[in-house]
């Protein structure tokens, strides 16, 4: 191993995921933070810590030359980003890279192309997944785009190509609506992204959201782990994930497992990585691939066993993958709640200061989170502030375990989302596996009722 000293560039629960599965490899941790998490669990336990900028992200998480100073300050000789931040950002891999420091991630180069929307799915078509029909590119002027969307029928979907995440998305129900969309479209994505460039997709209806995850060696090897089910999701952040999904049968994992793995090892992708897919009426059809760590990954965890943080440790390193596809075994069922300071119901956030805290435990019941009795949750950052995640034999026997850990749970102090996922297990429609992305937020309008 050639990593001795990883610097973790990021802060919260997986700040403390990346530190641990360091410990456990024998590698030390560099924690950096800005002032207002100099009390994190993360900055406790690492083995150095260096105060990177004041609380706004801007000036601390999102600092290239403060991050590149501490790491030259501390001798770390990688950098691992997590998620959100800088883990997407292509140029502060090859910056990183630059310095003479191991960069815990993808290629700058596969960063970079899927990081544009329609660059992504030019390359995904090319290596053989299955699109969702629509522009061959950038749609340059309105002709282009009525002649297109009578081609591929209404209603049809307007998205930004440095967008991502749902932002800058618009859908076209009529041809009399197509230029005035198409228009603000153009206008949203140049105010939010400085790039005005669009692409056109035929709207799904009622998709269900499902993901697989990938690993690549970089030099031409790669596996799946199979997919995640992520459809539950409110204004675009996802609530509770499980895998495998409800839907997906053990001959189509294999099938869709064996076309995304081929995908990403003939472009040759290096680490982690997930593929994005819709999937309506049994088929599916490529959105996305994220270039990073998810904060979804500990149900893949679950079942199969593999520590996914390790493997990117290792790969990073210039180790081969751990393991062959054909010893990748999927064992029962696991699903996570994040947890959020929120209001379980408007959602408006509730930082402050944790009065009492206390893990649920006990059997497959894994709790990530930098908590403890007295920590303040900043207001500065996201409201996520841990993850449940429990697993069982089957997926029913998973929602039974994780009904009995949520009422262990005790986070007092402040408000968090543990009531809205207590609620949820209890519809029988969640019961069934039966719901699309749009499902939660209508059962919320519902339920405010
Ligand atoms: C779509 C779609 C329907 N049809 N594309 C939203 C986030 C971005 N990753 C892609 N998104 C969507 N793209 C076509 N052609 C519906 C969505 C979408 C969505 C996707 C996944 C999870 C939740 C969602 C919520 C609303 C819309």
């Amino acid at each position: 191993m050639a990593i001795k000293r990883l610097l973790i560039a990021n802060r919260g629960e997986i700040a403390l995921r990346i530190h641990r599965a360091a410990r456990e490899m024998g590698i030390e941790t560099v924690a950096v933070h800005s002032t207002a998490d100099a009390d994190a669990m993360h900055v406790r336990l690492a083995d150095h810590a260096v105060c990177i900028g004041p609380p706004a992200a801007k000036d601390s998480y999102l600092n290239v030359a403060a991050i590149i100073a501490a790491a030259e300050i501390t001798h770390a000789d990688a950098i691992h980003p997590g998620y959100g931040f800088l883990s997407e950002n292509a140029q502060f891999a090859e910056i990183v890279e630059a310095h003479g420091l191991i960069w815990v991630g993808p290629k700058p180069e596969h960063i970079r192309t899927m990081g544009d929307k329609v660059e992504a799915k030019r390359s995904a078509g090319a290596l053989g997944l299955p699109l969702v029909p629509g522009s061959d590119g950038a749609i340059e002027d309105f002709a282009e785009a009525r002649d297109l969307a009578e081609t591929i029928g209404y209603p049809v979907i307007i998205k930004a190509a440095s967008g991502g995440g749902g932002r800058g998305m618009k859908v076209v129900n009529t041809a009399e609506e197509l230029e005035s969309q198409m228009g603000q479209a153009r206008s949203e994505a140049k105010a939010a992204f400085g790039d005005a460039t669009v692409y056109m997709e035929k709207y799904l209806g009622n998709p269900r959201h499902i993901e697989f995850q990938i690993f690549g060696d970089g030099k031409g090897e790669a596996v799946h782990l199979g997919e995640r089910d992520c459809s539950l999701q409110r204004r675009h952040q996802k609530v509770l994930e499980e895998a495998p999904s409800p839907v997906i049968t053990p001959e189509e994992r294999d099938r869709m497992g064996g076309i995304v793995s081929k995908a990403m090892a003939d472009m040759g992708y290096r680490g982690a990585g997930t593929i994005e897919f819709l999937w309506e009426n049994g088929e599916f059809y490529f959105i996305e691939m994220n270039t990073r760590l998810q904060v979804e990954h500990p149900v893949t965890e679950a079942i199969t066993g593999v520590d996914l943080v390790r493997e990117q440790i290792r790969i990073a390193d210039g180790q081969p993958l751990s393991f062959k596809q054909d010893e990748i075994e999927f064992k029962g069922h696991a699903i996570e709640c994040r947890i959020n300071a929120e209001d379980p119901w408007n959602f408006t956030p509730s930082p402050g200061q944790v009065t009492n805290y206390h893990a649920a435990g006990g059997m497959n019941v894994r709790v990530d989170s930098g908590l403890y009795t007295g920590y303040r949750i900043p207001p500065y950052y996201d409201s996520m502030i841990g993850k449940l995640i429990v697993s069982g034999r089957s997926r029913n026997g998973a929602i039974m375990r994780l009904k009995r850990a949520l009422e262990e749970m005790v986070i007092d102090g402040v408000k968090t989302s543990i009531p809205l996922h207590q609620a949820l297990l209890e519809d029988p429609e969640f019961q069934s596996g039966d719901y699309t992305i749009k499902w939660l937020e209508e059962w919320l309008a519902k339920r405010a009722s």
